[in-house]
């Protein structure tokens, strides 16, 4: 299933009701003055994170959301109804960006918190509220503030704990068909993974989620490649398991290059703890291993672990890297629900 994780929607909030011009008229009372209500108050749209979704799959079939008009006041002093909110139901987790998909205007990262994205407009008044001592007949009343009308981009960031890093063909998605229940696409060509997977990894007893991501090149910040909007998914997790690819002749430069591109993505992302592997060792002998190891290793400035998906050898021990620096974060989401909400 494609992973649905953007989408487009057009709010509106209802527009005030119109204040009442109105005089009493009864039989026997003459001058019964002004008697015009006030215009209700229009409804808002309002986005609450809930539980239980992990797709913005609805707002597919669903892009327009308007909140009720209020509505107008009327004689006798009536106060128009106020119009009813809108509430947009999204999961936890999920970023609200204005029309240019940058301005982040909420970001809604614990359940059941609530935004108002567009406030309904005010009621006008009716003309009862204009009468003074000076003027006990008024003949004005205030129409209703206009509802206001929005576009927005809902952006959910996949929550997983850990997030592979990797030129393209770095064997990322090999990895996660190895440790988890997913089935990404494998080939031996660049893009071959074209949307973020996600899978659940069990090591020594606890699961964790780990996303699989499109692999990133140089200049990706500036939208080469699949560009790296991607590497939105991989921002919260806890850890980064960054893959080089053991058989490249250049694997010291494949190193730089993904380090550079976190670096130009901004955030935290750079500063994130991270694991670096050496991967595909099967295919090198033991010579070639720690040559590359070796100059892995300087370039890290710290240790770097050997692995092969394919032969599986050195993948417990990354396992177990990762999940040593997931139980440092706190943020952490509890691999039981994680795991049981999690849908292919
Ligand atoms: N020898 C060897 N080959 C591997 C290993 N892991 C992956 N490969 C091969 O490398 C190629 C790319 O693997 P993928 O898992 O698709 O790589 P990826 O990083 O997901 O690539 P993109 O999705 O294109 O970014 C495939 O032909 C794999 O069979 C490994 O541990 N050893
Ligand atoms: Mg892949």
């Amino acid at each position: 299933m494609k992973f649905l994780d953007l989408a487009k929607v057009y709010i509106r909030s209802g527009a005030g009701g119109n204040g009442c011009v109105s005089f009493r008229r009864e039989k026997f009372i003459e001058y019964g003055g002004p008697d015009g209500g006030d215009g209700g108050k229009g409804g808002s749209v309002i986005v609450e994170a809930v539980d239980g979704l992990n797709t913005l799959i609805d707002f597919r079939y669903q892009q327009h959301f308007f909140a009720q008009n209020g509505q107008s006041g009327m004689g006798r002093q009536r106060t128009g109804k106020d119009g009813e909110d809108i509430l947009l139901r999204v999961p936890v987790g999920t970023e609200i960006l204005d029309e240019d998909m940058e301005t982040v205007i909420a970001d809604l990262s614990t359940l059941g918190e609530r935004v108002v994205l567009a406030r309904g407009g005010n009621g006008g008044f009716g003309n009862l509220h204009f009468k003074t001592a000076t003027n006990q007949a008024p003949r004005r009343a205030n129409p209703g503030q206009e509802g206001i009308d929005r576009t927005i981009w809902l952006r959910l960031k996949l929550i997983a704990d850990a997030g592979l890093l990797g030129l393209p063909n770095a064997g990322k998605s090999t990895f996660l068909a190895a440790t988890s229940n997913a089935r990404p696409k494998i080939a031996d060509y660049p893009f071959t993974t074209l949307h973020p997977n996600l899978g659940v990894v069990g090591v020594d007893g606890v699961e964790f989620v780990v996303a699989d991501i499109p692999g990133l090149i140089e200049g990706a910040s500036e939208g080469r490649g699949l560009g790296d909007l991607f590497l939105g998914h991989v921002e919260r997790c806890a850890v980064l398991l960054h893959l080089v690819d053991g058989t490249s002749p250049t694997l010291v430069e494949d190193y730089e290059t993904i380090i550079g591109e976190l670096e130009a993505y901004g955030g935290e992302l750079a500063d994130k703890p991270r694991v670096t592997v050496l991967n595909k060792v099967d295919a090198l002998d033991d010579e070639e291993r720690a040559l590359a190891k070796e100059m892995l290793e300087e370039a890290v400035g710290g240790p770097v672990l050997v692995m092969s998906g394919v032969s599986r050898e050195g993948v417990t021990e990354v396992l177990r890297a990762l999940r040593a620096r997931i139980d440092d974060d706190r943020l952490r989401q509890k691999p039981q629900e994680e795991s049981q909400s999690w849908q292919p």
